[in-house]
């Protein structure tokens, strides 16, 4: 006989398993002033335990195409974080390899968005030179996913990029990408919360605080490239 559909609540749902092998991915540890102290898992970054996760590295990519339009997606239901969520171009974390760690100028975390732009959106490395990207600024903040079996607890490392790309989104990462020009952001954002569809903490945060100045000066971001500022958000 089949069990009882109650029986559901109590089974925890199975990691997918390609995210799941992502979760031996070695991410930076950092401190509050963003030196490096050690590295650890993804799966460790990110257990939410007494209301924090061992603060790590990261960045957020906002691609911007010639006629000034963001790239966002949708993360994937199967995403171990925020499944579902509509968010920036893409996410993602330095590892502890060679390039990766490097501090300076924000090399590390462009090197680490050029590589997760091709895994998660399909966009080869070329149609993204290191030249196309402006680091802006840092962002330290926390959230727990649902559930409060993860979190994120980040040095978020923010980056603008102008480029024209051909995606081809891997659906393990991405379920949905959509350009969205300035004036139908709140718009675009407002269909998708109807729809049950949640934007990112970090997401959020971002576009609270700064998203609409830098959109308005795509041609004059260097004004707000602050590379000495932790902003705590
Ligand atoms: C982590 O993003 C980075 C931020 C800024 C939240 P993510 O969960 O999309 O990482 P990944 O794509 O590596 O799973
Ligand atoms: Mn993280």
């Amino acid at each position: 006989a089949r069990r009882a559909a109650s029986s559901l609540h109590s089974v925890p749902a199975a990691l997918d398993r390609q995210q799941e092998l992502l979760l031996d991915e070695m991410c930076l540890l950092v401190d509050e002033n963003d030196r490096q102290v050690g590295a650890a898992t993804k799966r460790r970054c990110h257990q939410w335990s007494d209301g924090s996760c061992p603060l790590h590295r990261a960045f957020s990519v906002f691609l911007f195409d010639s006629r000034d339009r963001l790239l966002l997606q949708r993360r994937s239901d199967v995403k171990i974080t925020f499944p579902g969520n509509v968010t920036n171009t893409c996410c993602s974390h330095p590892l502890a390899v060679p390039g990766e760690t490097e501090a300076e100028g924000g090399r590390g975390v462009i090197r680490a968005a050029r590589r997760r732009l091709a895994i998660e959106l399909g966009i080869d490395p070329k149609q993204v030179p290191t030249s196309a990207f402006h680091y802006l600024t840092r962002m330290h903040y926390k959230a727990a996913s649902d559930g409060g079996v993860w979190g994120e607890h980040e040095m978020d490392y923010i980056l603008v990029v102008r480029a024209d790309v051909d995606l081809a989104p891997n659906p393990n990462e991405v379920k949905a990408v959509d350009y969205v020009a300035r004036h139908e952001l709140t718009g675009f954002l407002a269909r998708l919360r109807a729809d049950g569809v949640l934007p990112t903490p970090w997401f959020q945060l971002i576009s609270d605080t700064w998203l609409m100045r830098w959109w308005e000066n795509l041609d004059s971001l260097a004004q707000f490239e602050d590379h000495q500022t932790i902003h705590r958000l």
